[in-house]
């Protein structure tokens, strides 16, 4: 039985990869909410993500050789669209990385959900579908190993935990 579930839950997982492919017609979705109750959760599609008030900002960062300039919607907002709240949030990416802030430490701007890069989508293989982002440029304090361990690519959940 134990193996039996496992199983099951590797199927899941496998369904739930499968369901973000086969959404990419529409675009990428962010999962915002709680991982644990049913219906807590609000998925928020590439153009509801387009409908709310953009910030950009250009940088360089420790992944791009040059100043790139992203564009999307501060994690502030983002949060704020949760059906849930609490004192911290997960960030989880499809490579299965996952890494937890406090809700105090996210300023109004800062850091952004960013949906582009010079303009484009960022595709998975770029990063995406979402990429969480610093003016890393700007303040020495946003060149740290914690805001670099919180600057998530291949973000596609954001879970409040507590
Ligand atoms: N999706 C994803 N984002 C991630 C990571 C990861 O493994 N997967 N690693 C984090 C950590 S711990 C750091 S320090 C930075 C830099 O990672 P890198 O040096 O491997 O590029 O990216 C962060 N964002
Ligand atoms: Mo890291």
């Amino acid at each position: 039985m134990y193996h039996h579930s496992l199983i099951r839950f590797a199927t899941a997982g496998v369904v739930s990869l499968a369901a973000i492919a086969a959404s990419a017609d529409e675009g990428p979705v962010l999962q915002v909410g709680s991982a644990n109750r049913e219906g807590a959760s609000i998925a928020l599609s590439l153009s509801l993500l387009d409908a709310m008030p953009q910030h950009s900002f250009t940088t360089s960062t420790i992944w791009t050789d040059a100043a790139v300039t992203f564009s999307g919607v501060p994690l502030a907002a983002v949060l704020q669209k949760s059906p849930v709240t609490g004192k911290t949030v997960e960030m989880v990416a499809l490579n299965d990385y996952a890494v937890s802030m406090p809700m105090a430490e996210i300023a109004p701007a800062t850091p952004i959900v960013a949906t582009r890069m010079d303009g484009k989508t960022l595709s998975v293989r770029d990063k995406g579908p979402f990429w969480v982002v610093y003016p890393y440029d700007s303040d020495p304090k946003f060149r740290t190993e914690t805001v670099y361990a919180r600057s998530v690519w291949q973000l596609f959940r954001l879970n409040i935990v507590d």
